[in-house]
């Protein structure tokens, strides 16, 4: 009877030590870091090598950054950005470069077109939100 009375005590201790080995695995390893993208200071949710892609690539936006924040593809590659709105207000995603200026609203997604750089960072930004830190960047890899 006494291993009756212990055993719902291990397993609570069981199942909260799953609970925080799954949050830290969640965890990629570029979250967090501080990072300037296009002079503007924002906190990294992400960098996501996208240069084998061949389908579209996701892009969740949220209140107020984008995860993934940086996307890593060959020089000139072109790939399809599928920006999903998952925040409560609506985003935008702004590339002047590539005359790219398009909004999401709340809830809703929209697919943009997008060239990698030849070299280097292309930053992109949420026009509405680019000063509290919404910015992003293509960044082409040097091999
Ligand atoms: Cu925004």
């Amino acid at each position: 009877m006494k291993l009756f009375k212990i055993s719902p005590v291990v397993f609570l201790v069981l199942a909260l030590a799953a609970c925080g080995g799954y949050g830290s695995s969640k965890k990629k390893s570029s979250e967090g870091t501080e990072t300037t993208i296009g002079g503007v200071m924002t906190k990294s949710h992400g960098t996501k090598d996208v240069s084998g892609e061949t389908g579209k690539v996701e892009i969740d936006m949220y209140d107020n950054y984008f995860e993934p924040t940086v996307l890593k593809g060959k020089p000139g590659q072109k790939v399809t950005l599928e920006l999903k709105n998952e925040g409560k207000v609506t985003h935008n995603l702004t590339i002047s470069g590539q005359s790219i200026d398009k909004d999401v609203t709340s809830g809703q997604q929209a697919d943009v077109d997008v060239t990698f750089p030849q070299s280097g960072t292309l930053a992109f930004d949420c026009k509405y939100h680019k000063s509290t830190g919404m910015v992003g960047a293509l960044e082409a890899s040097s091999y």
